[in-house]
């Protein structure tokens, strides 16, 4: 292993977008980090996502993964450690920031994982009053259920080669708290985590429901809870 960071990014029914944002994204991955690696992940797309990521980016360094089951977790999981990266920094399609490599890339030895908290002092949310609201009670159950001490798991992060390496395989959690579950074993296991402000400019609107993701969410977090008191 000897590049510097792998960047991995899931997507699903992403074929419309992915013409615009993935050469914006290269762009901003390779100016911050010319060794980098992007994985894209895709998985249960029906609208030929995959195809797509392939012809508009033929050549290193993006590799694109096909994989049956629509989750967005498990796309995660799989490009992490699919990756050989030294540090891995999970985006979104509509949501990277070259910036917040740069931040992860000059971290001291010591920090393990990088957040860009939503919620930190200085961070500029630019969401809809809904979706801010939905982080802010996400991480009152975060820390009341589970007792974290992190401001935000969703959204861009970078980890550590080995925290990955040690930590990934143990997750049970897929769809959306796949990288909330990371995070908190990670909490748990003693790893140095920093916080970072961001400004969070999402590149189009919001697609999912988050009144599906509410009954959802709140039983993962009491499954995470049983799975990390085993
Ligand atoms: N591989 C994979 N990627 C997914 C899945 N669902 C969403 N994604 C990707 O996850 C990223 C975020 O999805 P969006 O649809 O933009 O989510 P959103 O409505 O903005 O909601 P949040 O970002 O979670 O607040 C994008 O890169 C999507 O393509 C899935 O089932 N599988
Ligand atoms: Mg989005």
């Amino acid at each position: 292993m000897n590049r510097s960071v792998s960047i991995v990014v899931p997507v699903f029914n992403e074929a419309d977008f992915i013409p615009r944002a993935l050469p914006e994204l290269v762009a901003e991955v390779t100016a911050a980090a010319p060794d980098a690696e992007i994985l894209i992940v895709e998985n249960g797309s029906t609208d030929g996502t995959a195809g797509v990521a392939r012809s508009v980016s033929t050549e290193p360094p993006v590799r694109v993964i096909s994989l049956p089951e629509p989750d967005y977790g498990a796309a995660m999981r799989h490009g992490f450690l699919a990756s050989d990266g030294a540090w891995v920094v999970n985006f979104d399609i509509d949501y990277f920031s070259g910036e917040f490599l740069r931040t992860v890339l000059a971290q001291p030895d010591d920090v393990d994982l990088v957040i860009a908290s939503k919620r930190a002092p200085g961070s500029k949310d630019r969401r809809s009053l809904l979706r801010r609201l939905a982080t802010l009670v996400f991480n009152v159950l975060l820390r009341t259920i589970l007792g974290s001490r992190v401001s935000d798991t969703h959204g861009m992060k970078g980890f550590r080669r080995g925290l990955v390496d040690e930590i990934a395989p143990k997750v049970l959690s897929t769809k959306d708290l796949f990288d909330t579950e990371l995070v908190i074993r990670a909490e748990r296991a003693g790893y140095r985590i920093v916080e970072v402000p961001v400004e969070v400019v999402e590149r189009r609107a919001a697609r999912s429901s988050l009144i599906k993701r509410v009954p959802r969410t709140i039983r993962g977090l009491f499954r995470i809870r049983r799975a990390i008191s085993d």
